[in-house]
Parts: structure tokens; sequence; C-alpha cells
């Protein structure tokens, strides 16, 4: 079994807290010994790899900044550097630690009743229950503001009517959070799986993040307790803090990814041999491939630390981590294809990890806020313009093609 090297070109490490350095070492040793030997397959057949729960569990993956219930209480880098050596694994994996973590118990712990988060965090920690977020619907991706789905107060419960999709681990949840819209605006309920009038079901055909479970979640007069209320929360606006904890680790993952394809591009350069027997990595414009994502990497990393300091000093706000993600994300999907180039028809295979990751950044550039809506988080920051719904204008009539160069 070979061990992954870790890209760390400006001597970062020495910034790093032991604490910081333990928990991305031992997950790195996880990912090497457990995760690499089985990820080929369970992404050919397209299965998540639920026999890891156990051992992400026992090394404390699952909820990991929470510092009650047993839980490691790390801080943001640790816990940042943590999602990069899975995501170097792989992005379906990561997904399941992000969900599960940040937009499953993050929520519970921040916005839940003692009585749920009794029930739950420990629970959700040992891996001895599953949870999913259920935001997205066939209709509302980027503009989740715009949901259908809705929760009406009836006598001692709520009423829940609607459809999720795109919903990481969503058959094999126990529990969902789901954000649905209410007389006083959005709020968040959770609905346990066997609850009548709530069903999933798989979405297939996927060629991107296959070792990860995507699923529809569909309620049709689906009655919850009133105490299945996430008590405090009040607007879209908790939905999107729960975003804020997934985007940056994502944008640790991004990293990780690439990271893998630049050790696989970087080996094989050195290893490949054409014209005259000298290897690949002795031309130039392979050179140039290998500098762009060592540079970009370390651009990355740099980013993602930063923000992870600020997030421990409670700075972080959510157009830093609109950045980082889109960045870094970006950073692994050029960095895929790069590596991709240089393995020549060996990229299309997955006996390297290259093409897997190339698949899979797709999903990473579009969920959790696409690139472009990241853009726009941005571009509102600077200008204090919202661009997301500019106003309607009527569209000129397109030119036919007669009509092209008469004027
Ligand atoms: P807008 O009017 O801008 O905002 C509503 C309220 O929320 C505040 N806000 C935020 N608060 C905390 N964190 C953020 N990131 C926030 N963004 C906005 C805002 O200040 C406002 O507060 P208040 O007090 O005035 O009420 O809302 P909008 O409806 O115009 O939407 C804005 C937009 C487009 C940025 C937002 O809807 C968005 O981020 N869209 C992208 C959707 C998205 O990322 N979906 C992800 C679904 S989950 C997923 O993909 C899981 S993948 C699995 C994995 O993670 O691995
Ligand atoms: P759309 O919003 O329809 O966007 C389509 C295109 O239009 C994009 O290029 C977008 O950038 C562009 N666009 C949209 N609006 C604008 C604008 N105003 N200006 C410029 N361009 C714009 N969701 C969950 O709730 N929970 C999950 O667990 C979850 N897991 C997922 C797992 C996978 C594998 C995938 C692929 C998605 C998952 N999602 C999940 C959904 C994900 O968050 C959405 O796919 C994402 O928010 C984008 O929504 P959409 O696919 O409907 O694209």
């Amino acid at each position: 079994m070979s061990r992954f090297p870790g890209v760390d070109f400006l001597d970062l490490d020495p910034l790093l807290s032991d604490e910081a350095r333990l928990a991305r070492d031992a997950v790195r040793a996880f990912v090497d010994e457990m995760v690499m030997p089985i990820i080929e397959e369970c992404h050919r057949e397209g299965r998540t790899p639920v026999e890891l729960v156990p051992e992400m569990a026992r090394l404390g993956l699952f909820g990991a900044t929470i510092a009650e219930y047993d839980l490691p209480g790390l801080d943001n880098v640790a816990y940042g550097l943590i999602m990069q050596e899975l995501e170097r694994g792989d992005s379906g994996l990561r997904s399941f630690v992000s969900v599960q973590s940040s937009l499953v118990m993050y929520p519970i712990y921040a916005f839940g009743s003692q009585q749920q988060k009794d029930r739950w965090i420990p629970a959700l920690g040992r891996g001895e229950a599953i949870g999913c977020f259920g935001l997205t619907e066939p209709d509302f991706g980027s503009n989740p503001g715009g949901m259908r789905t809705t929760a009406r107060r009836d006598g001692d419960g709520w009423i829940l009517n609607g459809t999720k999709q795109w919903i990481t681990n969503g058959t094999l949840a126990d529990v969902a959070v789901v954000w649905a819209k209410t007389d006083d605006g959005v709020r968040g309920f959770l609905v346990e799986k066997g609850t009548p009038g709530f069903s999933a079901r798989d979405q297939h055909g996927k060629f991107s993040l296959r070792a990860s479970t995507t699923s529809e979640l569909a309620f049709q007069d689906c009655r919850i307790p009133a105490a299945n209320l996430l008590p405090e929360t009040s607007g879209l606006k908790n939905a999107l803090m729960c975003l804020n904890q997934a985007r940056y680790g994502i944008a640790w993952g991004g990293i990780g990814a690439a990271m893998a394809c630049y050790v696989a591009a970087r080996d094989y350069a050195m290893e490949r041999v054409q014209f005259g027997g000298q290897p690949i990595a002795c031309h130039q414009l392979v050179q140039e491939k290998l500098v762009w994502m060592l540079s970009e990497i370390t651009k990355g990393q740099l980013l993602a630390l930063r923000v992870g300091q600020l997030k421990d000093q409670g700075k972080a706000r959510h157009y830093h981590i609109s950045m980082a993600k889109r960045n870094n994300v970006w950073v692994a999907r050029e960095s895929a294809k790069l590596a991709r180039e240089i393995l020549g028809a060996n990229g299309i295979v997955d006996d390297y990890p290259v093409i897997r990751h190339m698949l899979n950044v797709e999903s990473v550039y579009t969920y959790e806020g696409t690139h472009d809506i990241h853009t726009l988080i941005l571009g509102e920051h600077i200008t204090g313009i919202p661009a997301f719904n500019p106003p309607e204008r009527t569209p000129k009539r397109a030119a036919r093609p007669a009509e092209v160069g008469r004027e």
C-alpha cells in the first residue's frame, strides 16, 4: 500500500496545531488503508461505502467540531484538514461526512431543542444514525427561497407537502433535516425514516459522485409531531448558515482532490517514457501543467487556512467562505483536467484516480452553490448590488438567418 505524500510547497505544516496535524495524519492513513483499496469498485458499482461508517465514527469524523456528547471539539482548521484528506480519497466520502456533520448535526446542535440534541447528536456522532439535508427542489436549486414545500400547523403537529431533489444520503438516512415554508417563513423540521407520507427513492444514471447516494424525498400529507420543528429556525437564513459550514469544508476538500490529481500526474510524468527514452516530465509543456497545479494548490491551501483561522476567531463571513469554495473547487476542476491530459489514454481509466476525481468535481462545482452563484455572492459583496434576479426585460426578437447581413 502506498502512502500519500501530501503537498506542502510552502512548508505550511509548522503553522498547524499538533491537534490539526494529528487529525490530518489519522485520516490520511485511514484513506490510504481503508478507502483507496475499495473506492474504484464503489465508483464502478455506484454504491456508498457504508462499511466505512463505524471506522469514521471511531475516528471522530462526524460532528468533529462539537465539544459536547463525547465528540472531539476540534477547531475549524483541523476539521478542514479532515475534509481535505477525505476528498483526496473521494468527493463522495467527503460529502457523506459534510452532510452528516455540517448539514445535519450542525442544525440540530445550533437550532434544535435539548431533547432533539440529546436524541440525535450522540447517535449521529457514533454513526448509529445517518442524516440528510433537504433544501433543493426540482424547480428550485440556486434559488432555494422559491421552494414549494410547505409545513402547515395542524393541532399538535405539522403537515408537510412537497418534493426535495438531489439529496445526498436520502435513502440511507434515519433522519432528514427538511426546510419548508410555513406561515412564519422558512423553518427546519426533522422527519424520521418510516414516517407515513414520507418516501425516498434514489436517483440513478449519475456519472459523477458515484460512490455517494443521491435521492429524491417526497412528502404527501406527511404528519410529524410539533416536537420535530427545529425551534430556533426562523427563515431561509438558518438553512444558509448550514451551507456556510459545508461550503467551508468543501473549500478544503477541493484542495484534497487537486492534490490527488497533482501527485498522480507528477508520478506518471516521471515514469512515462516517449520520444527517445526520456520521461514525459522532461518536456516544458508537461512541466508547465505541473507548475500550474502546484501553484494553485498552494494558493488554495493558504486561502482555506486563513478562512479557517477567521472561522475559529468568529470572523469568517459568508463571502469569505464563498471565495474559498469557488476558488478551490475551480482549482480541483482545472487540476483534474490537466492531470488527465498528462496521463494520456491512461487518464480515462480507473486504474488511476484522476478520471474519478474529474467526474466527481463536476458535482462539487455545482452543489453547495454553483461556481457562478458564488461569483454573484462575491459580486454583491463588492458592489452592494445583488445580480441574482435582474429586472425583467422583453427579449429582442432574434434575427432570422435570411435577415442576417441585410441591413
Ligand atoms: P437573501 O435575501 O440574499 O438572503 C436571505 C437572508 O439570509 C442571509 N444570508 C446568509 N446568511 C448566512 N449565510 C449565508 N451564506 C447567507 N446568504 C444570505 C441574508 O443576509 C438574508 O438575511 P436577512 O436577515 O436579511 O433575512 O436570499 P436569496 O433568496 O436572495 O438567496 C441568496 C443566494 C442565491 C445567495 C442563496 O439562496 C444561495 O446561496 N443559493 C445557492 C443554493 C445552495 O447552495 N444550495 C445548496 C443545497 S445543499 C447541498 O448542495 C448539499 S451538497 C452535499 C455536500 O455538501 O457535500
Ligand atoms: P440551477 O439553479 O437550475 O442552475 C443551472 C445553471 O444556471 C447553473 O449553471 C447556475 O450557475 C446558473 N444560474 C442559476 N441562477 C443564476 C443566476 N441568477 N445568474 C447566473 N447564473 C445562474 N441539495 C440539497 O439540498 N441537499 C443535498 O444533500 C444535495 N446534494 C447534492 C448532491 C449532488 C450529487 C448534486 C449534483 C446536487 C446536490 N444538491 C443537494 C443540489 C445542489 O445544491 C443543486 O444542484 C445546486 O444548488 C444547483 O441547483 P440546480 O442543479 O437546480 O441548478
